[in-house]
C-alpha cells in the first residue's frame, strides 16, 4: 500500500521528521478502515489543475462547483472551486461584476495555498504541512453555526469521502466609504460586504483555516489562520528556545515559524499575459524649513522575480487585455499582511516570487510534480526568463512563540494579504447615483 509519498523528501541530514512518520501511520489506519489504497501522494488522484488558457470570464463548471455571490452595491463575484488533494480548496475562474460593468471582469484563472513550512527553533523538526502531512485528506466537517448565514457545500476528497466542508457565506465589513457634503446636511455612507469562502483542514494537531474574502469594492484578501493544539511532542523549549505555558517554569512550547505560500495565476480580462510593475518610493528631508519630497519610481519587472518588501514598495500585476472607461489598464495590487521572514531556507528568504508559468510548478518548497532532479522549490525556478504569463507566489511568516492563551483550544492566529483593485473600475464601483458625475478633478478644484 502506497502509503509514503514519493515526494516527500528528507533534507540532507535532518531528523526523521516525526509528524510526518505519525501522519503515515494514521493515513494508512484510515485507509484499513475504508479499505481503500491511500494514494494522497499522487496528484493524479486531485481534481486536475484548471489549464491556464482555459476562458476566466464564464465559469466552466457545474452547479456544485460554482460559487456567486452579488452583494451590496450591486457588485457580483462568480467563481468555481474543485478541491486539491495537497493542497485543499482552489478557486478558479474568479470574476467581479461591479454595477456598472456589462460583463463580469476576469481576475484570476487560479488561486490556492501552495505551501505552509514550520521549521521548529531548536532545529530539531521541520515540516512542509501541505505537501508533507494529510492536510488535503484531512479536511474538517464544518458544523452550520461555523458558517453562519451560509451554505456547507459536499467536497468530494479522493479516498476520503463526502466531507460537508466547503463554506461560502457573506461577513460585513464595516464603512465601504463616508462623504458628508460641506454644507454638513447630507452624508453618504455604505456598510461594505463580502463574500467568504473557506475551508478547514487539519495538518497533525493544528487546524488551519483557508479564508478567501472578496469585497462587494472589488478586493481579495486571502488568510491563513491556524488553530487547534500545539504540537504535543514539542514541549522540549526548555533549552531557552520556547515559553512555558504550563504553571511556573513548566511546559516549555518550542517555538516556531509558519511560513505560509500562495499561488495565484491571474488571468486579468480573460489574458494569461499581465506585466508585473514594481514601484518604489524615495523621500527626501527637507532643507532648512523646507517640506520634505518624494519621488515614486515604476520598475516594469519583465523578467522572474525573487522579490523582497520594503517600505514605500509595492508590486501590481497588470492587464494586458482590457482598459477601464477611464483608458487605464487594469491591475491589482498585492498588498502583504504583517510578515516574519524566516531566512532559514532559501525559498522562505523572499516576500513575493514572479516565475514564468510552468505547470509543473505548484508548491513553493517540496514541489512534488516536476521531473526528478529539477528544483523543488520556487527560489531555484527564477533564473532569468522573461515573464509572459507570470504566477504570482506570496510568502507571509510568523514566528510562533507560544502563550499561555495557547491552550486550550488556540486561538486563531491569522496571516495573509490582500489583492487591492487599481484601475479596474473608473470609479469607485460603490458610487452611489448622485456623486456618478465626479470623475477626475472636481470643477471648483477644491
Ligand atoms: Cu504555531
Amino acid at each position: 500500500m502506497p502509503v509514503d509519498r514519493q515526494h516527500h523528501r528528507l533534507a540532507p541530514g535532518a531528523p526523521l521528521r516525526t509528524r510526518a512518520r505519525r501522519r503515515a501511520a494514521l493515513a494508512l489506519a484510515v485507509s484499513a478502515l475504508l479499505g481503500t489504497a491511500v494514494t494522497a501522494g499522487s496528484p493524479a488522484s486531485a481534481a486536475p489543475e484548471q489549464t491556464p488558457e482555459a476562458p476566466a470570464a464564464a465559469p466552466g463548471c457545474s452547479a456544485a462547483y460554482r460559487i456567486e455571490q452579488t452583494l451590496d452595491g450591486g457588485t457580483t463575484w462568480r467563481m468555481c472551486w474543485h478541491y486539491n488533494t495537497l493542497s485543499g480548496l482552489v478557486l478558479d475562474n474568479v470574476s467581479y461584476q461591479p454595477k456598472g460593468e456589462p460583463k463580469p471582469i476576469p481576475v484570476l484563472t487560479s488561486a490556492r495555498l501552495a505551501q505552509i513550512h514550520v521549521p521548529y527553533d531548536d532545529g530539531q523538526e521541520e515540516y512542509d504541512d501541505v505537501t508533507g502531512t494529510d492536510f488535503g485528506l484531512a479536511l474538517q466537517s464544518l458544523r452550520p453555526g461555523e458558517c453562519p448565514g451560509g451554505t456547507i457545500k459536499t467536497v468530494k476528497v479522493p479516498d476520503m469521502g463526502n466531507v460537508k466542508g466547503l463554506c461560502t457565506t457573506t461577513r460585513a465589513r464595516g464603512h465601504a466609504y463616508r462623504l458628508a457634503n460641506d454644507e454638513g446636511t447630507k452624508v453618504w455612507q455604505a456598510q461594505g460586504k463580502d463574500l467568504l469562502v473557506y475551508t478547514v483542514n487539519k495538518a497533525s494537531w493544528y487546524e488551519y483555516i483557508t479564508e478567501w474574502r472578496f469585497g462587494s469594492d472589488g478586493t481579495i484578501t486571502a488568510n491563513e489562520g491556524a488553530t487547534g493544539s500545539l504540537s504535543p511532542y514539542d514541549y522540549n523549549g526548555g533549552d531557552g528556545r520556547g515559553w512555558p505555558i504550563g504553571k511556573g517554569a513548566r511546559g516549555y512550547a518550542e517555538s516556531h515559524a509558519h511560513n505560509v505560500f500562495w499561488r495565484l495565476d491571474f488571468g486579468l480580462d480573460g489574458s494569461s499575459k499581465a506585466k508585473v510593475e514594481q514601484y518604489d518610493s524615495k523621500v527626501t528631508p527637507p532643507r532648512g524649513n523646507g517640506i520634505p519630497k518624494t519621488k515614486t519610481t515604476r520598475t516594469a519587472v519583465t523578467k522572474e522575480l525573487a522579490g523582497d518588501a520594503k517600505s514605500m514598495r509595492w508590486w501590481r500585476v497588470v492587464s494586458t487585455a482590457g482598459k477601464n472607461k477611464d483608458g487605464h489598464p487594469r491591475s491589482y495590487e498585492i498588498v502583504p499582511g504583517h510578515t516574519d521572514k524566516f531566512p532559514g531556507r532559501s525559498f522562505t528568504r523572499h516576500d513575493v516570487y514572479f516565475t514564468e508559468y510552468k505547470k509543473c510548478e505548484q508548491y513553493a518548497s517540496d514541489n512534488p510534480n516536476c521531473r526528478d532532479g529539477a528544483p523543488t522549490s520556487v527560489d531555484k525556478w527564477v533564473n532569468g526568463q522573461t515573464l509572459k504569463h507570470p504566477i504570482t507566489w506570496i510568502n507571509i511568516g510568523f514566528h510562533h512563540i507560544a502563550r499561555d492563551e495557547d491552550q486550550q483550544p488556540m486561538p486563531v492566529h491569522w496571516q495573509g494579504f490582500a489583492l487591492v483593485p487599481r484601475d479596474v473600475t473608473a470609479m469607485n464601483p460603490l458610487t452611489p447615483a448622485d456623486l456618478a458625475g465626479e470623475n477626475g478633478q472636481p470643477e471648483e478644484g477644491s
